[in-house]
């Protein structure tokens, strides 16, 4: 399943028990709310700039233009990939759902990537840090069946990674506004900063992470996902609420 789908360019693959995951959930937010009788998530993702340069490679068209409201060919093809990996189960993935990061009823993927395997949630940037790629990590999708087709990720058997206890931290120094030290939480200080043109072609956070500098997206790859970000930050500043723009981005084809 691995090598499957690395070759469509999502190398990061895992599988969660959904009732872990669900206990550590509040209601609204738990697999069992997409599959009531959910026995596995299957989460996918990628690390480093593997999926855009597999994505520019076969739809180059998609890219042209930046983020707008229906257009996010990275979540299209994550979709696809996921149906497509549903079909090759067969009768295994009867009555199953996905579920992407950008839905309106989604999961909390950075929660799942982490008991998926794929790393930890720093603890200073809340961000899930993959041993090799850093924060530079995309989660793109959640295939839930209702039955149990491979073994969850047993954490137990995985080596400790602590990245960022004995780290000097200057991810923080990364932001001109300190919005991961200020008490009215990254989001407001962040997103004021950046509709008012700040930090305009990427996060300094991200970048001055210790862990996987060299796996840091390629300059149109991250101002695409920057620019997303920031349009989702307007259409909030707006007043259309994070529920409204993710319910019109929606299985967009
Ligand atoms: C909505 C959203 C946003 C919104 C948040 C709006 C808000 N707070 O009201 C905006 C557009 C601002 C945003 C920005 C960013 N985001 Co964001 N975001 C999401 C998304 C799609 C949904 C979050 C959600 O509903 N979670 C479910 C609920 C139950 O969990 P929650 O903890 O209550 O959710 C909150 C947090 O997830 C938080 N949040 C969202 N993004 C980020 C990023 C960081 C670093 C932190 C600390 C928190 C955070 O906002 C949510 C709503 O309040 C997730 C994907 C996902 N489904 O998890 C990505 C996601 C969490 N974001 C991600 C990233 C990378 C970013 C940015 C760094 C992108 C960028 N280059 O600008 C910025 C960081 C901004 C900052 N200052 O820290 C990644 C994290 C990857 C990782 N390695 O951990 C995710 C997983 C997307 C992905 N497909 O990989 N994001």
């Amino acid at each position: 399943m691995v090598d499957w789908a690395r070759a469509r360019g999502l190398d990061l693959v895992g599988v969660v028990d959904p009732h872990a995951f669900d206990g550590c959930q509040p209601a609204g937010r738990r697999a069992s709310d997409h599959v009531p009788d959910c026995e596995s998530i299957i989460v996918l993702g990628s690390g480093g700039r593997r999926c855009w340069e597999h994505l520019n490679e076969i739809r180059p068209a998609e890219f042209a233009d930046g983020p707008a409201e229906g257009h996010h060919p990275i979540d299209r093809w994550s979709l696809e990939v996921a149906e497509e990996l549903a079909g090759a189960l067969g009768d295994l993935a009867d009555g199953h759902s996905i579920v992407l990061p950008n839905d309106d009823r989604t999961l909390n993927f950075v929660q799942l990537a982490e008991m998926a395997g794929f790393g930890t949630v720093s603890p200073v940037i809340h961000q899930l840090l993959h041993p090799d790629y850093g924060p530079w990590v995309s989660l793109r999708a959640a295939l839930l069946l209702r039955t149990r087709p491979f073994a969850p990720f047993d954490p137990t058997t995985a080596a400790p990674f602590e990245p960022c206890h004995d780290c000097h931290k200057p991810c923080l120094l990364g932001c001109p506004v300190d919005a991961y030290s200020s008490t009215k939480g990254p989001f407001s200080v962040c997103a004021d900063h950046r509709i008012a043109g700040g930090c305009a072609d990427g996060c300094g956070v991200r970048r001055d992470c210790c862990i996987g500098r060299e796996h840091r997206y390629g300059p149109n790859e991250e101002a695409f996902r920057h620019a997303y970000s920031l349009y989702v930050m307007r259409q909030i500043a707006r007043g259309r609420g994070l529920l409204g723009i993710v319910r019109s981005l929606w299985r967009r084809r």
